[in-house]
């Protein structure tokens, strides 16, 4: 049996949660169940099973033994009731919207999330009839503002993809409540580690594992968390039917990677502060936005609401777009790529890539001005960090 995790500090829970040791054989590490199905005793087992009154594996696109320890201890972690692990982060979203929205419903969003978060709802829900909003949440008037009475879903991403704006959690999870609609926040910045939205209010997390929990580069993956249970019996039969489920070994792979996500979320975020302190003194760096900087507009509320700033941090080089293209064609040790949250440092350019399908007056509006680059930093020494940062700023 899993211990009982809330007594631990975060860096024992990520270590222990979901796990136990194997019945069968004593392995410590947890077993990989690469099955697609599961034999029954009888067909009475196999009936009992379908109709709920017997627990126990059917088939792996509804549950699997290895899955289910991945979310049982992201589940722990959020502080949630039910975990629905899912192929991707997009599948995870999806899952969520498929649960809960219908034709007529009313979604409000962050205007800056994750491009493509947004651009399926109002380019792909809105062909089921989903209407939406995205405002600047950073402003809770704003949500308020934005919310009608159809409204069902208000969506937020903090920080926000990829302008690390803040939204106020348990002020997002009251505009919400007043309206009877269910506050979803993608936790996939901060990991549970530094955030956990459930306990300022939040009904459903969601993450993109691709990034800190896994942390790796090496699988795509998410999750979906339910604080409660009567939500999670809504996600489970769009779970179910709409099929994201993840492969047992692309579990296990986030399993292993989840143990170490609290040694590297620290490494990368106290590397990220001292690269946002050598940014913000850069003379040829215009704007840096880092919510462990005082000068960023939300400070106090990530003070607030997070237990650290995290690893992600935007900036803009003076000369705007073409200077930072020289930056980004001249760093050495960093790596140019979309993603985020894994060991080694990636860097990359929103409006020309993971904002792209957005349209520019709308990514403007955002924050995301054509200029932004955005840094997910790693583990590696920041002294090497700095030198590549430095070396490729003065090509500029
Ligand atoms: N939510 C956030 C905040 C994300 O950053 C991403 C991916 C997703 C959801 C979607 O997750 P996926 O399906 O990729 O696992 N963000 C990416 C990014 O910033 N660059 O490449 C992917």
């Amino acid at each position: 049996m899993s211990h009982d995790l809330r007594k631990f500090q975060k860096a024992s829970q990520v270590v222990h949660a979901g796990q136990s040791v194997d019945p069968t054989t004593g392995s410590v590490a947890p077993p990989l169940y690469q099955t697609s199905t599961f034999a029954f005793e009888t067909a009475a087992q196999g009936a009992a099973r379908f109709a709920g009154t017997e627990p126990g594996f059917i088939y792996t696109r509804m549950g699997n033994p290895t899955i289910q320890r991945l979310e049982e201890a992201v589940t722990a972690l959020e502080g949630g009731a039910a975990g629905f692990a899912t192929s991707s982060g997009m599948a995870a979203l999806n899952t969520i919207l498929f649960a809960f929205l219908k034709s007529g419903d009313h979604l409000v969003g962050t205007d800056c999330v994750y491009g493509p978060s947004r651009v399926v709802v109002e380019r792909d829900w809105a062909r089921f009839g989903v209407t939406s909003t995205f405002v600047d949440t950073a402003k809770p008037s704003a949500i308020e503002a934005a919310i009608r009475p159809e409204t069902k879903i208000v969506f937020i991403e903090t920080p926000a993809n990829p302008t690390v704006s803040l939204t106020d959690l348990a002020a997002a999870s009251r505009a919400a409540k007043s309206a009877g609609a269910l506050l979803v926040v993608d936790n996939t910045f901060a990991s549970p580690i530094l955030q956990r939205p459930i306990e300022f209010g939040a009904d459903v997390v969601m993450h993109s594992m691709t990034k800190f929990i896994n942390g790796h580069t090496d699988i795509v993956a998410g999750m979906v968390v339910a604080a409660t249970m009567e939500l999670s019996k809504k996600i489970r039969p769009a779970f179910n039917y709409l099929g994201p489920c993840m492969d047992p070994h692309q579990a296990w792979l986030a399993l292993r990677g989840l143990r170490t996500l609290s040694l590297r979320m620290n490494a990368s975020q106290d590397n990220a502060i001292k690269l946002a302190a050598f940014l913000e003194r850069h003379p040829k760096v215009e704007w840096v936005r880092y919510p462990g900087l005082e000068s960023h507009p939300q400070y106090a509320l990530a003070q607030a609401q997070m237990d650290g700033p995290g690893a992600l941090i935007s900036f803009e080089v003076k000369g705007g777009i073409e200077a930072g293209r020289i930056l980004l064609d001249n760093v050495e040790l960093m790596t140019l790529a979309v993603s985020l949250g894994g060991v080694e440092t990636l860097i990359q350019h929103p409006s020309s890539m993971t904002h792209a399908a957005m349209s520019q007056p709308e990514r403007i509006k955002a924050g995301i001005t054509d200029g932004l680059v955005r840094l997910s930093v790693g583990c590696e020494d920041v002294r090497d960090l700095i030198a590549d940062l430095e070396h490729a700023l003065s090509l500029v």
